[in-house]
């Protein structure tokens, strides 16, 4: 079967709907032709953009319009989340009464974010406002009692929280006691039961609410000071013409929302794809100094950027402990200073990978000890030695490896704490709710959770999460599989086509990179770069391109002879030259 495209070329499809890859299982979806004819023409797009757009939940050429071309002024208006005008009603009375307010935020990247977003915008109001990021290991997430005593003892009247305080009734009720005021303003999975909190901001409280449903922390933060400008032109602090650009903070916001893995659709699409470009030309010395030591300081910021350079330094001070030093990167007015502070957080991250990589050797070595683990469906590993602030990372790690939902504990003050982190096809989130006689207490999403219980529960949430995950996912192993979006020629990866896919992005959850499938190519130049990277040079008629897969290779092992890649295209920037590059991310 082929496929004429309207250059008149013809898709070859002449290849097998799954194919075993070194790695995966590659799935070839099956094909809307008349859908992408229709969205390619009306939107005079080339066949294999409009052939993607169709596998991205695309029902129509107006949604494809929308998807490519989405704007600022296309977001939700900031009312579809309920209590917001209760939330801004009590901050603008602390603001115009003097009242001390404290921002209490999370020491992640979202966390951090919105926390500096939102006490940015309250001092820009001439609000007395400051901040508390718990500390990691000492408190832990969310709000805490003695923190909470030791505001009121600072004379804080209002606790605005950011990306926590959902679950933490008993703190919030000792702030009530304590005569302070809480707002709390979150993203994460509320509990059945509320707490007793005067605002309760979180768009998962109402099933309702679609377009900002996937809100980060920091999308959050950003919601609520759009309502509080909206709240203070109307009431004519300032014209339209001089209120302040939130646009401005939209760096922030895409940092936030990437870092947290949030949903990239709908609301959070066009939030991150401004925030990109406003942090591909920041005027902030904190990002400014943050791409410097990234290497970035001189190129555009992608997603891919956020996931794997800002987002890993930004996140280190909080693992390792204290989040305090990412904030005031974010925060710093002074270029001299924020150089200072990234060049801390960078430290900070290397001693994270170090200690990342040792953790990650530890719990391999204990999951090899233990044959039980080979037939089981799930990893639930507890030591009282693990480093807390790192247990997210390595679980994440394994499940990737294994497959399987992980869950690794670590003891804190005689109680186990931990991350669970899952697979695609499970929801852990719902499977802790399940599991929940056996916890103390859990939070958190779909795919990441936190959690903490005592000694005598943990053999019975190993036994009742294991037969959670057995029921939902069977047995036998599953081999992963990848979805392939279209087979693709390499002349139709071009320029041209790298424009639109630009358009599309970014990439990440619930808006996945495109994978193509090439073959028939002649392998000009093959080499294996430091044992475990191929880079290849492929021709294919007159066409020829370079191809890059990392870590692709096992060490030692013999040059492959690759017939068939999957790959994704992407641009390489390179000494101020800007190249045309695939990605490989499986061969067969
Ligand atoms: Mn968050």
């Amino acid at each position: 079967m082929g496929e004429t495209s309207k250059q008149g070329r013809t898709i070859v499809e002449s290849v097998p709907k799954t194919i075993q890859g070194t790695r995966y299982l590659w799935q070839l979806s099956h094909h809307d032709h008349e859908l992408a004819g229709e969205i390619g023409q009306a939107l005079q797009l080339p066949p294999l953009v409009a052939l993607i757009l169709t596998k991205r939940q695309i029902t129509s050429p107006s949604q494809a319009r929308d998807f490519l071309y989405s704007r600022l002024e296309n977001l939700a208006p900031p009312h579809q989340l309920p209590d917001i005008e209760k939330a801004v009603i009590r901050i603008v009375r602390a603001i115009e009464h003097g009242e001390q307010i404290v921002v209490y935020g999370d020491y992640d990247v979202d966390g951090i974010a919105a926390t500096a977003l939102l006490v940015h915008f309250i001092s820009r109001l001439a609000g007395k406002v400051q901040w508390y990021l718990p500390h990691r290991i000492h408190e832990g997430y969310g709000l805490n009692k003695q923190a909470l005593s030791h505001l009121h003892d600072q004379g804080v009247s209002l606790v605005v929280t950011v990306d926590c305080g959902s679950s933490d009734h008993d703190a919030i009720q000792h702030a009530r006691e304590l005569g302070i005021d809480v707002i709390v303003t979150d993203h994460h999975q509320p509990p059945r039961h509320l707490p007793a909190a005067n605002v309760l901001l979180n768009p998962k409280l109402d099933q309702d609410i679609k377009e900002l449903r996937d809100l980060a922390g920091v999308g959050v933060a950003f919601y609520l000071v759009t309502a509080l400008r909206t709240h203070f032109r109307r009431s004519g602090r300032w014209d339209v013409s001089d209120q302040p650009n939130l646009r401005e903070y939209l760096d922030w916001v895409a940092l936030g929302t990437l870092a947290d893995m949030a949903p990239l659709t709908s609301t959070n699409r066009i939030l991150t794809r401004v925030g990109l470009l406003e942090l591909s030309r920041t005027s902030r010395y904190g990002l400014q100094a943050l791409r410097e030591v990234c290497g970035l300081d001189n190129s555009q910021v992608g997603d891919w950027d956020v996931l794997f350079r800002l987002g890993p330094r930004l996140n280190a001070p909080g693992r390792m402990g204290n989040g305090e030093l990412a904030l005031r990167l974010l925060l710093s007015t002074d270029l001299a200073e924020a150089r200072t502070l990234a060049g801390q957080v960078d430290e900070i991250n290397r001693e994270r990978q170090v200690a990342e990589d040792k953790l990650l050797a530890e719990v391999l070595g204990s999951v090899e000890a233990d044959n039980s683990f080979q037939a089981s469906s799930s990893l639930v590993l507890a030591s009282p030695g693990w480093h807390k602030g790192l247990l997210g990372l390595v679980a994440s790690r394994l499940a990737e490896r294994f497959n399987k939902p992980t869950v690794l504990l670590t003891q804190v003050d005689q109680v186990w704490e931990g991350s669970g982190r899952s697979v695609p096809a499970f929801d852990l989130h719902r499977a802790l709710d399940c599991c929940s006689e056996h916890l103390l207490r859990f939070g958190g999403h779909r795919q990441a959770a936190g959690l903490r219980l005592k000694q005598e529960q943990l053999p019975g949430f190993r036994e009742a999460f294991e037969s959670m995950v057995t029921k939902e996912i069977p047995r036998e192993d599953l081999p992963r599989t990848l979805k392939v979006d279209s087979v693709a020629r390499l002349d139709e990866i071009n320029p041209g086509v790298m424009t639109y896919l630009e358009l599309m992005q970014p990439f990440g959850v619930g808006n996945p990179e495109p994978i193509f499938c090439c073959q028939d190519f002649q392998v000009e130049n093959l080499r294996i770069l430091k044992g475990s990277h191929l880079q290849l040079r492929l021709r294919q008629g007159n066409t020829r391109l370079n191809a890059i897969g990392f870590r692709l290779l096992e060490s030692g092992q013999a040059a492959p002879a690759p017939e068939r890649l999957l790959f994704s295209p992407r641009w390489n920037y390179w000494q101020g030259e800007k190249r045309l590059q695939l990605h490989i991310i499986d061969y067969g």
